[in-house]
């Protein structure tokens, strides 16, 4: 049997099921990396794929906390290191109810790619819980971090694994985080990225992702020689970071975006969505998406749950770009054939993973352009890596040096990957491109360091 064939074969054997995400993002990988195999017999010879596969360990702890009632609660907090080649491991934490093994090996073994992407020196990781901030208070969510670090800081450094946000964790989870770590250690160090500015936070990285995402779209379509975003309708889904700073760096380009959602249901202002309002709901009130008719009662709001369950209204909406920014496989076979019917030209991704495989296949023999999250996202990480060296040297950087030296990455990463995806004979295709460039520098790395 051919030797990737193989691969994915005994996986499908192995104790991974096949309705897991991280069989999804692993077989993506595989079927990608094929030419380069094929090219190089070295990675075979170097066993890479087991290796790369299986991570260095994942731990697993009990947290255990009190909420404002007294009453005790128990959580479970995860990290997945899953491989430190090229940096300390890297990546960050999501806080919510879905979160279990699957979702972390999935998000921690897209993230060694997504990292190797950046050309910067970091590993990839992954961690969380399935704890679910919603409707907490502010000091029960405080009291949930610091148990959470209590255990956690066991196994993380400066040196050694460095987490950040992703869903559920922002600034204030990650003020509470290092607070706890500094009070058990008695160290100031960054040993975690997305900190707030008064202490050791870089500029810009609230924005990162969304800005990031927004760059490598720009460089796409300048590549493909398709129209620039101004005057352009966009849909994006979310309201959460991502999605805000992916509205926002649209506008500051004269694009048009005009939708946003959350778990429970859709936007959809023609006018262009109101930002500050967004900000205004979801950052302070913390509060639902409907309330944004309030203040303009002729937008709609879609409720999610009045929908059919295999498509989402946003991606109804007829638009030149899309930016899936909440979360996995919320952009489905369904979804990408009403993109493709509505002459969509690109659809990029900001979430982690938010098209389904056959939703990326459909976009694939469509004309519509693709960019995959492990390439299209990885600004949020990049400008991490930026505030660790910040913290290394002790040396605050400005929030144009950032927002350059991001838009720098951002533009020659796509190039990486265009360039790579032609260099196998896979011209145009970005998802090929990504992981083939981004596993060959984490192999290599791993080649070079030994068994
Ligand atoms: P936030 O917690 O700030 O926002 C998440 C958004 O997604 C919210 O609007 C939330 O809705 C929605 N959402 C979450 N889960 C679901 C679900 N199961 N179904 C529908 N909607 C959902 O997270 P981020 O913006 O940080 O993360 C969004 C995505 O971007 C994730 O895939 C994350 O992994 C990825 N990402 C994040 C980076 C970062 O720097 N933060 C970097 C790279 C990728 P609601 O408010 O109702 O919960
Ligand atoms: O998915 C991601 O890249 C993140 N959630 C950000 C990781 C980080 O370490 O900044």
């Amino acid at each position: 049997m051919p030797y990737i064939k193989s691969k994915i074969e005994s996986l499908k054997r192995s104790n991974c099921a096949l309705d897991t995400t991280f069989f999804q993002a692993v077989e993506e990988v595989l079927i990608s990396i094929k030419p380069l195999i094929d090219a190089d017999p070295t990675y075979a010879k170097h066993s890479i794929i087991d290796r790369i596969l299986t991570p260095d360990r994942m731990v697993k702890f009990k947290v255990t906390w009190m909420d404002d009632k007294q009453n005790i609660k128990v959580n479970t907090g995860y990290r997945v290191q899953f491989n430190n080649a090229l940096g300390p491991y890297k990546g960050g934490l999501r806080f919510h109810p879905s979160v279990n093994e699957d979702i972390l090996n999935f998000l921690g073994f897209e993230q060694i790619f997504k990292n190797s992407l950046t050309g910067l020196p970091i590993g990839g990781g992954k961690g969380g819980s399935d704890f679910d901030p919603k409707g907490k208070s502010d000091f029960e969510v405080m009291k949930f971090c610091k148990a959470f670090m209590t255990e956690l800081h066991k196994y993380i450094g400066p040196r050694i694994d460095v987490p950040a946000g992703d869903i559920g964790v922002g600034a204030r989870e990650i003020g509470y985080l290092f607070g706890q770590y500094k009070k058990i250690t008695s160290t100031y160090e960054g040993i975690l990225t997305g900190k707030p500015h008064m202490f050791g936070g870089s500029l810009m990285r609230p924005e990162a992702t969304g800005y990031g995402l927004i760059y490598f779209t720009q460089r796409m379509l300048e590549i493909e020689d398709k129209e620039p975003l101004k005057d352009k309708i966009c849909t994006v889904s979310g309201s959460g970071n991502v999605a805000i700073y992916t509205i926002e760096k649209l506008y500051s380009l004269g694009a048009i975006p005009v939708t946003c959602s959350c778990s429970k249901g859709m936007i959809y202002d023609k006018r262009g969505i109101d930002l500050n309002l967004i900000k205004e709901i979801k950052l302070q009130r913390r509060g639902c998406l409907e309330g944004y008719l309030e203040t303009y009662p002729d937008a709609s709001y879609i409720k999610i749950e009045d929908y059919p369950k295999n498509t989402h209204p946003v991606w109804d909406i007829p638009c030149y770009a899309a930016f899936p920014c909440a979360t996995q496989n919320e952009l489905t076979q369904e979804d990408a054939k009403k993109l493709i019917k509505n002459k969509c030209t690109v659809v990029a991704e900001g979430a982690n993973m938010p098209s389904t495989t056959e939703a990326i296949n459909l976009f694939h023999k469509s004309t519509v352009m693709f960019a995959p999250a492990k390439a299209a996202n990885a600004g949020g990480v990049a400008v991490s890596e930026f505030e660790m060296s910040q913290n290394a040297s002790m040396t605050p950087w400005s929030a144009q040096r950032v927002d350059e030296k991001l838009k720098e990455t951002m533009f020659s990463l796509c190039d990486n990957v265009s360039r790579t995806a032609k260099e196998y004979g896979v011209t145009g295709n970005y998802v090929d491109g990504a992981n083939i460039a981004g596993f060959k520098r984490v192999a290599d790395a791993m080649i070079a360091e030994g068994v």
